[in-house]
């Protein structure tokens, strides 16, 4: 009785690892998800640099996982901004769940806009991966010296790395109808200015490489008149480098502004439309020009700073460059190159900075923020633009 009982306990206890090991062997290993996600790198001024990305599975398997990644130019240029990579492959070995995808990243010292390229990822083995794509950031860390002319600050007509889209220089005699319209009439503006808008050649021309728009006022009966210009429908924009060239006129009651509103403010009106001032200035001050946004955000909203020169400088006596560097997420603004206020779509609603706008040059005479002109106001006063271009 014993030896047999013996016998059928040592066949159970063999049957059952057999069993056992054989269950193990044909559980299949577990297909992980690749989870990887966008990027965003400094750009950097010299020497070498990485974007160093990680890739991690949702957890170990036994087989061997890999895929194939290349690189992609999105407003990044590969070979300028970033070197170009293809079909690379990332292999993660059995048990491996974290590995990297490495591409070097070219520094400059030029202030350009902040790009971005691709990297497409494809032909998962062992793995899978609800995503085929993602950004990397290269964010720019320069910034820019304005050189002085004769006549005021100057800024240069090509920078490296941007393309001109497009510029008027006011080279020739007469505006150029095909990229400016003339807002007529009076009324306010809804601030209560004064002046009536005129296609008038006293009140805007273009002569001598300038674009003039002069506040004038009747002696007579004391009316005002003046210009307002916009791209409007003919030349509209989203994000880019602007530079403006200008002149300010001076006296109490002036209030010229360099600005945009957005192409839809027909369909959704202000503010939704959005409002970039790019500069305004009020004359009874000729040493501070102010830049800001104005959005919708459950009601009318502005955000904005300003910037003081001293006065041997003021902006009525030399010409200045008022720029802004609009990005997908961020607007900054600048006199002479000289940053001095930022906003991004953390700090304001920047739905209505991802759309077209267009350009406004006029020149506003009274009306709630600057009080009207006084005693003191002389007249004509015009403010004088050599240039405006935008760079991508
Ligand atoms: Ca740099
Ligand atoms: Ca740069
Ligand atoms: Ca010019």
């Amino acid at each position: 009785m014993k030896y047999p009982q013996l016998f059928t306990l040592a066949t159970i206890l063999t049957f059952s690892l057999i069993t056992s090991c054989g269950k193990e062997e044909n559980i299949p290993p577990v297909v992980p998800k690749i989870l990887i996600e966008d990027y965003s790198v400094t750009e950097g001024n010299s020497g070498s640099k990485t974007a160093v990305i990680t890739v991690d599975l949702t957890e170990a398997t036994t087989a061997e996982v890999s895929f194939t990644w290349s690189t992609e130019d999105g407003s990044a240029t590969a070979g300028e901004d970033y070197e170009a990579l293809t079909d690379q492959t990332v292999v993660f070995a059995p048990g491996d769940v974290t590995r990297t995808i490495q591409v070097p990243i070219l520094p400059d010292n030029n202030l350009e806009l902040n790009d971005f390229f691709k990297i497409r990822l494809s032909d998962f083995q062992n793995a899978t991966s609800s995503i085929t794509s993602i950004k990397v950031a290269i964010e720019n860390d320069d910034s820019y010296t304005c050189e002085k002319a004769a006549d005021g600050y100057i800024t240069p007509a090509t920078y490296p790395n941007m393309n001109l889209i497009w510029s008027d220089e006011f080279d020739g005699t007469a505006l150029n109808t095909a990229d400016w319209n003339y807002e007529l009439g009076a009324g306010g503006w809804g601030n209560n200015e004064l002046e009536t808008y005129t296609a008038n050649a006293e009140n805007s021309f273009v002569k001598d490489g300038f674009l003039t728009i002069k506040a004038t006022k009747n002696p007579y009966n004391g009316d005002y008149y003046s210009a307002r210009l916009t791209t409007k429908g003919k030349q509209e924009f989203t994000y880019g480098r602007i530079d403006i060239r200008a002149q300010m006129p001076v006296g109490r009651g002036i209030w010229p502004a360099l600005w945009m509103l957005g192409g839809n403010i027909s369909s959704v009106g202000w503010p939704t439309c959005g409002e970039i001032d790019i500069m305004e200035y009020l004359g009874h001050d000729p040493l501070t020009t102010y830049g800001t946004a104005h959005y919708n955000d459950g009601g009318h909203q502005s955000k904005g700073g300003h910037y003081t020169v001293n006065a041997a400088e003021a902006y009525d006596k030399q010409f200045h460059v008022f720029t802004i560097i609009w990005q997908e997420n961020s607007i900054d603004w600048y006199v002479d190159y000289h940053r001095f206020y930022t906003v991004t779509s953390t700090t304001v609603n920047f739905d209505a900075f991802m759309l077209p706008q267009f350009f406004i040059f006029n020149v506003a005479v009274g009306g709630n923020w600057p009080g009207n002109p006084n005693a003191s106001t002389v007249f004509p006063q015009s403010m004088i633009v050599d240039y405006v271009r935008i760079f991508q």
